[in-house]
């Protein structure tokens, strides 16, 4: 190849993380030679974890070595590197602007209108998810204990959510979610704010296909750790009509191939098979 080509000196290797996750299923449809990437023929994913991603990513940055990794926003890596850049996807396979949205099952609102309604409500940005993400990266804090102060040093926007509602009367609400950081601190937050307003909450991490299921089956009540219209679309499709969708609680994420700025390359096309 030429001066461009990092294929060979990255063993034709796309540094991926858990194989439950929702990018790890587009990252092989992208390698797929069935409506993938030509550039990306004979190309693998490296499954494992995404602390064991997070430690490739900085080794490889330390040494100014190239890398490529599944990356998503929001993402605290994107501050303590601010030259990461996602690769150019012309296929559009890990499509556009993606949301984080909450699920509830079947019935969940006839039962527990409060809750339901306070759930309904929960919507926050980008940037209120990355303050508590990055709070405690830095810091080393429990993510729970920062969605803690975030609760409290944000008054305004938890009362928009719980304004009104009548007080919980200590019924156990279940949410399901992920193990990641970005659905730690959402989950962590609308716990805590349910409980405060009189419920008790289960929180439950589990892989991106057991969240739906368990909605789908009504063993879990809700969950806030959706990533659509990509990234979980197939599990979506799969359980649509027993779930209730109650749409974004985040506008305004993104998935794809992430790369050091200093790498020489633009697109997932410039890559070679
Ligand atoms: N993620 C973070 C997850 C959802 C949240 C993008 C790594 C995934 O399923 O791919």
């Amino acid at each position: 190849g030429d001066d461009f080509n990092y294929s060979e000196e990255l063993d034709y290797t796309i540094i991926g993380i858990e194989p439950g996750a929702g990018i790890t299923a587009t990252t092989e449809t992208a390698i797929d030679q069935e409506g993938g990437y030509e550039s990306l023929a004979g190309w693998d994913l490296e499954q494992s974890s995404t602390v064991a991603m997070v430690t490739e990513l900085e080794s490889a940055i330390a040494n100014e070595e190239p890398i490529i990794v599944t990356g998503w926003n929001p993402h605290w890596k994107f501050a303590q590197f601010p030259d990461l850049k996602y690769l150019d996807d012309p296929k559009g396979i890990y499509g556009g602007a993606e949301n984080i949205q909450t699920l509830a099952r079947l019935g969940f609102e006839e039962e527990h209108p409060e809750a339901y309604e306070i759930i309904d409500r929960f919507y926050w940005d980008v940037e209120d998810m990355e303050e508590i993400m990055y709070e405690s990266n830095e810091t080393g804090d429990d993510i729970h204990d920062v969605a803690q102060q975030w609760v409290e040093e944000n008054e305004g926007k938890v009362s928009e959510w719980t304004e009104g509602v009548a007080e919980g009367d200590g019924s156990v609400i279940e949410i399901v979610s992920t193990p990641w950081d970005t659905e730690r601190s959402s989950s962590s937050v609308l716990s805590i704010v349910l409980e405060e307003h009189g419920f008790d909450v289960d929180v439950t991490p589990v892989d991106p296909a057991i969240v739906f299921e368990s909605l789908a089956t009504g063993d879990a009540d809700a969950t806030v750790a959706a990533w659509l219209p990509f990234t979980h679309a197939g599990f979506y499709e799969s359980v649509e009509d027993d779930i209730v969708d109650l749409g974004p609680n985040l506008e305004g994420a993104k998935i794809g191939l992430v790369v050091p700025g200093y790498m020489d390359i633009d697109s997932i096309e410039d890559l070679e098979p």
